[in-house]
């Protein structure tokens, strides 16, 4: 008899048995996974859904909170993760990268105790260019005696998280997950539309030879910045001894999936362009959830200078310098950097 596939379902169930999560979370991540399902299938139609291209009408672009152009596909990408979670009774509240403030749960569906924040879809420059995107999720606790959360209760460290993960909708799109017992990828049977583990307890190897980073912005980094990359790229006769590859895919769960199957640094270091904000990716809906998957996956995470699990957020849209994958290689940029300061 050839082994039973486990599906995801499966597999919370036997979380919750083992006491690792409790029921609403279960229902809560099965949710998730539902409007990723949703998302798969709209991104997966293309042009012939009409979903590509900028939102907004009349040549108006729309502009979301963070400044950028909205794609048709982003916001239909958070419609349909706010339509699929409001009314399930798991979750007080929701905050997307996608809106300017969080939402509570409207007050004709009961309320649960846990917030769910989200990037809808990320890789939003590779959307009409038939090239992974991929949503990002992150579990808090509502605080305790909290009925009706505001913003200020969303921001909280990335330790407090309960879960996270992401889907990736490339040539597969798999879910990877992790509640805070390892890190596991699901593939999705498309005939079945079940997600089934294809990978339980992902291990991101301690050492590499492959860095990811926006290469054009080399001009604008931090002088830590310019010395590490500088002796990467000095190769086998440099500082590190070794000849490093690069790879930049411009959508950071595909470039995380790749470093979480194969290795790598992944960095989206602090520029003179995006100084002012503080960085260029968010804390909550980006670099916090993927910080805890490379964590639960043996690897490390931090901005340069502080763990960054440990990061108090200040604003729910807070923007952080990124290094996160490979051990070693991640304790090799912050060195640079902590020598520097
Ligand atoms: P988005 O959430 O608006 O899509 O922006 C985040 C993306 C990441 O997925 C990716 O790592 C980065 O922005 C790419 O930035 P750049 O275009 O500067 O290389
Ligand atoms: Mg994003």
């Amino acid at each position: 008899m050839t082994q039973a596939q486990i599906s995801l379902t499966r597999f919370l169930i036997e979380e919750q048995r083992a006491g690792r999560i409790t029921p609403e979370l279960r229902l809560l991540v099965e949710v998730v996974a539902r409007a990723c399902k949703r998302i798969s299938i709209a991104v997966g139609k293309g042009a012939l859904g009409g979903v590509l291209g900028d939102a907004g009408e009349a040549g108006q672009a729309s502009i979301n909170v963070q400044g950028e152009a909205q794609k048709k596909l982003d916001v239909l990408s958070n419609e349909i993760l706010l339509e699929a979670n409001a009314w399930g009774g798991h979750l007080a509240g929701l905050a997307s990268e996608e809106m300017d403030h969080s939402q509570p749960i409207p007050d004709v569906y009961p309320r649960g105790n846990y917030l769910l924040l989200f990037d809808p879809l990320d890789g939003s420059s590779n959307i009409d260019v038939n090239v992974s995107v991929g949503t990002i999720f992150s579990v808090l606790r509502c605080p305790e005696g909290v009925t009706t959360p505001g913003d200020e209760h969303f921001l909280q460290p990335g330790t407090a998280q309960v879960a996270a993960g992401y889907c990736v909708y490339g040539p597969q799109t798999t879910l990877v997950l992790t509640v805070g017992h390892g890190t596991h990828a699901f593939t999705l049977d498309r005939e079945v539309g079940s997600f089934v583990l294809t990978v339980r307890g992902m291990r991101i190897p301690e050492e590499t030879k492959e860095f990811a980073v926006n290469m054009s912005n080399q001009r604008f980094w931090e002088p830590p910045m310019q010395a590490y990359v500088g002796d990467l790229l000095r190769g086998k006769d440099g500082p590190r001894g070794k000849d490093f590859n690069m790879r930049w895919v411009a959508s950071m769960v595909a470039d995380v999936h790749r470093i979480l199957t194969r290795g790598g640094i992944f960095s989206y270091p602090l520029d003179s362009k995006c100084a002012p904000k503080g960085g260029k990716l968010r804390l909550m809906y980006e670099a916090n959830p993927m910080a805890f998957l490379v964590e639960q996956a043996g690897g490390a995470a931090s901005t340069g200078r502080t763990r960054m699990l440990e990061v108090q957020p200040t604003g729910l849209h807070m923007r952080v310098p990124v290094f996160l994958g490979s051990k070693a290689e991640v304790e090799a940029a912050v060195a640079y950097h902590l020598r520097h300061d």
